[in-house]
């Protein structure tokens, strides 16, 4: 029998009218074993069901004109007082272009919460009324429009769902990663030593832990100072500056 741990169980009922949309999510991988395994649950509400319209519509054109189309209050209100009566005193999250970024250092607040409702928009969003009176959170997950939240919303619970503990086994790959030393992550290798004619650099095969250890810091520094030198804002450590330096002397010209 497989453990389950109830305390880590987070709940997320996602308000969508694309719910197979989540089986990228739901039947996948890493967050499909962590459905299977009670540590997350995901829940479908959909607004069309909830439209009294006899042709179930949920969208209508904007006061004051303009090009394209809203989801209208109601359907999205019926849904989010449903998905309430469901999850109490959840978080109720809405993703859009106008929230705030989302990173990483976000993410432990957030599985604290336990209990979430995502609101995902489509057409050209959804009537301000539903975000000023019942959203409590509006994130983006970075600066592109996408034609719907609901692939903002997979992004969210996934990049979430791998820091529940029990989800991923080992803490180590979780701690060591990209975002928490605010630094790129190192080349990686594996087996066969060398082929089609390329080797794995001579360095790993060393056995020597603290040459290893010096030579992917200064890989992480220097990958890290050409794709995203805004994480090198910080003042950098005696160690680091030479490493910098010394791997600038040797490839820069
Ligand atoms: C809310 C409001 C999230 C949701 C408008 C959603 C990007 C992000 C959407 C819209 C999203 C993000 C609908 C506006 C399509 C443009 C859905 N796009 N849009 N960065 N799109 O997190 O038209």
């Amino acid at each position: 029998m497989k453990k389950i741990n109830d305390n880590a169980l987070i709940w997320f009922q996602i308000i969508t009218i694309f719910p197979e949309m989540f089986r990228a999510i739901t039947d996948y991988g890493i967050t499909k074993k962590a459905i299977c395994n009670n540590i997350i649950n995901i829940d479908f509400i959909n607004p069309r069901n909830f439209s009294k319209n006899k042709y179930k519509s949920i969208d209508d054109r904007p006061y004051g004109g303009g090009p394209g189309m809203l989801m209208c209050f109601e359907p999205l209100y019926l849904s989010i007082q449903y998905a309430k009566s469901i999850l109490k005193n959840a978080t109720i999250i809405y993703l859009s272009p106008q929230g705030t970024v989302f990173q990483q250092s976000n993410i432990s607040k957030l599985i604290d919460k336990k209990k979430i409702i995502f609101i995902c928009g489509r057409y050209e969003g959804i009537d301000q009324r539903i975000i000023d009176y019942y959203v409590n959170e509006e994130w983006s997950i970075g600066d592109y429009i996408l034609t719907g939240g609901e692939l903002a919303a997979m992004i969210m619970i996934d990049s979430i769902a791998r820091l529940i503990p029990g989800v991923i086994k080992k803490k180590a790959s979780i701690k060591e990663e990209t975002f928490s030393k605010n630094l790129l992550d190192y080349p990686n290798y594996t087996r066969p030593k060398r082929i089609n004619n390329i080797s794995v650099p001579e360095i790993l095969l060393s056995g020597n832990h603290k040459k290893i250890h010096f030579w992917r810091l200064q890989q992480s520094l220097y990958k890290t100072l050409i794709n995203r030198p805004d994480l090198l804002k910080r003042v950098l450590t005696k160690e680091e500056k030479t490493l910098l330096d010394e791997y600038k002397k040797k490839y820069d010209k």
